[in-house]
């Protein structure tokens, strides 16, 4: 076991934003978190996805309406300063995830980390985006990621910040091992992800616990797969009536759950995570340079769908 190196981390959860909530009123209580976290001796805390606006993909509207109520323009901008401010007062980093509307006119659902000092050090545009784009008119709700939001731009990355290696993705992505493994080839010991995860299915009867049963099965394999920690940060509760998991974890390179959260509003959960954990799975069941055989994953990269068997060696 290489010499121990810790770091506070938090994951602040939000209970619901409903339509009526202000940015401002977001704003504030993401601020009152960081307080806690700071509290608590974390050197990050890691906010939902979406964190500013309810989860408006779940409404049918146009592009340009969804620009002018939830989009961003702007990162910082008057409504999220006091946060960056706060920030640096307190010496605590954050990841923030938010919807990006670039000068360009682009629109993409967004994370940013951001230092002690209050600099953008890193930013991740959503690659995997679910739902669909056409309205459902007999569904409940609607999850239109693919309508309001591009497919990411950036990549998978990762920043040296707060002294770890930092590595980020948003909900969906969470379900894809390519996302996690993309960011543990470049060192990430440590992934962050927001997420908004409805608690009802709109294409098949599946019972409502296995929506908190394949997002924590996710992370646990996720986290133990690339030897890294992993804080994930909720927005749940029921948003305008429309209910959304909770389940803010913190887990370990052992895949082993070191916190959780216990409710479905604004939650702040913490370990003081030793990043040196990792290098133990590392150094030997994960050492990828070792035991990795990329030449047999062609097909990963290859193929988009499943597609028909490739033969052996006659
Ligand atoms: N939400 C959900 C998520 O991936 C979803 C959508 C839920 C897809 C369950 C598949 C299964 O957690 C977002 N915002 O991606």
């Amino acid at each position: 076991m290489t010499h121990s190196r810790k770091m506070g981390l938090a994951v602040a959860q939000m209970g619901p934003l409903h339509l009526a909530d202000s940015r401002g009123a977001a704003v504030a209580r993401l601020m009152e978190m960081m307080r806690e976290a700071k509290s608590r001796n974390a050197d990050l805390v890691v906010f939902p996805e979406l964190a500013l606006t309810t989860f408006f993909p779940r409404y049918w509207m146009s592009e340009e309406a969804a620009c002018d109520a939830y989009f961003e323009r702007a990162m910082p901008n008057a409504e999220t300063q006091p946060l960056f401010d706060l920030a640096r007062e307190l010496q605590i980093g954050f990841y923030l995830g938010y919807a990006e509307l670039t000068p360009e006119g682009r629109r993409f659902n967004t994370a940013i980390l951001v230092d002690k000092g209050a600099r953008i050090v890193q930013k991740y545009r959503k690659i995997h985006l679910p739902g669909h784009s056409d309205h459902k008119v007999d569904a409940p709700f609607q999850h239109l990621e693919k309508k309001f939001f591009e497919v990411g731009d950036l990549g998978f990355t990762v920043a040296d910040a707060m002294g770890a290696t930092i590595g980020m993705c948003i909900c969906n992505d969470r379900r894809w091992p390519e996302s996690w493994r993309s960011l543990s080839l470049q060192g990430a010991e440590l992934g962050l992800v927001g997420y908004n995860t409805p608690s009802w299915n709109i294409h098949w009867k599946e019972p409502v616990h296995l929506r908190m049963h394949t997002h924590l099965i996710a992370l646990q394999a996720s986290a133990y797969q690339n030897a890294m920690w992993i804080g994930a940060a909720a927005k749940c509760g029921a948003e305008d009536g429309f209910h959304m998991i909770g389940g803010s974890v913190i887990v370990a390179p052992s895949g082993e759950i070191a916190a959780q959260s216990s409710t479905e509003e604004d939650e702040v959960i913490f370990a003081n995570i030793d990043l040196a954990l990792g290098d133990t799975f590392r150094e030997h069941v994960f050492n990828f340079a070792k035991h990795r055989r990329p030449e047999h994953y062609t097909l990963i990269t290859e193929r988009t769908g499943a597609g028909p068997a490739v033969k052996g060696p006659e």
